[in-house]
């Protein structure tokens, strides 16, 4: 059984959260907007083609190696749909490692909407970025350039104007961004996964050891840019 429960939040418009009648007294006595919280979504797994086994290997160890070092905070794996493969494989790996599900868990919805869509606050989004730092080139990248405006446009070459595979950027948003103003989204974090399409730069021609570890070393630096803005 569920109860709503409306809370209100400093910075954001007040939202509603579905309470469970069994969670303890005062489970909910944080407003949700004030947990720093990161969605992401997952990289190198559609245009650059990553195995996606693997990918969901590297995923679920890195968020347990950074568990212990979130406070408060959560990570959220966004997907577009319910169909979404990485999510399956993903949730199922992080149930048989017993991940804290308050503190990992997975969502449905498009990254730019969390908050307006699907009710969820996420003050920290990730990017699937290309090499340029370019908007455009489909997938997420285009839709969160898109949805940031040109703010976020440049307020991310004040930052820098290429990146390195396995590399992230962290890049604080003007309020005048509407992912800022009606997401209430206050950082970008451009990620530079492997790239395994042949159509694309920088192809590792199916080299899985290099890829992995390019892999790892890109969420390594996705959560450590993270936690430097949310601690
Ligand atoms: N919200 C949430 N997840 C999304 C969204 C969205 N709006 N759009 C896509 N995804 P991809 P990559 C998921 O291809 O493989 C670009 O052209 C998608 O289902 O965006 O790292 C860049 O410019 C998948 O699970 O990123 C680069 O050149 C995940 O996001 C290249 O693609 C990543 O898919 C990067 O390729």
């Amino acid at each position: 059984k569920t109860q709503e429960t409306v809370s209100s939040s400093s910075g954001m418009p007040s939202q509603k959260i579905k309470v469970s009648e069994d969670m303890a007294p005062g489970s909910i006595s944080q407003d949700e907007s004030d947990i720093p919280t990161l969605a992401f979504p997952s990289i190198s797994t559609a245009d650059f083609q990553f195995d996606l086994e693997k990918a969901s290997d590297v995923i679920v160890g890195k968020v347990e190696e950074f568990m212990d070092k979130l406070g408060n905070a959560r990570l959220v794996l966004v997907d577009l749909t319910e169909r979404s493969k990485i999510l399956s494989l993903v949730r199922a790996k992080a149930a048989e490692k017993k991940i804290d599900s308050k503190r990992f868990f997975t969502f449905i919805g498009d990254i730019c909407q969390l908050y307006t869509k699907g009710g969820l606050c996420c003050n920290v989004i990730a990017n699937a970025a290309n090499w340029r730092l370019k908007p455009g080139g489909g997938g997420v990248n285009a839709a969160i350039f898109n949805a940031g405006g040109p703010a976020l446009e440049a307020a991310t070459k004040e930052q820098a104007r290429s990146l390195l595979p396995g590399n992230a950027l962290v890049v604080p948003l003007p309020s005048t961004s509407p992912l800022y103003s009606k997401e209430g989204v206050t950082h970008v974090i451009h990620v530079l996964g492997p790239n395994m399409n042949p159509r694309r730069p920088n192809c590792l021609d199916n080299d899985y050891v290099k890829g992995c570890k390019v892999l790892e070393d890109a969420y390594s630096s996705l959560f450590k840019g993270f936690l430097s803005i949310a601690n």
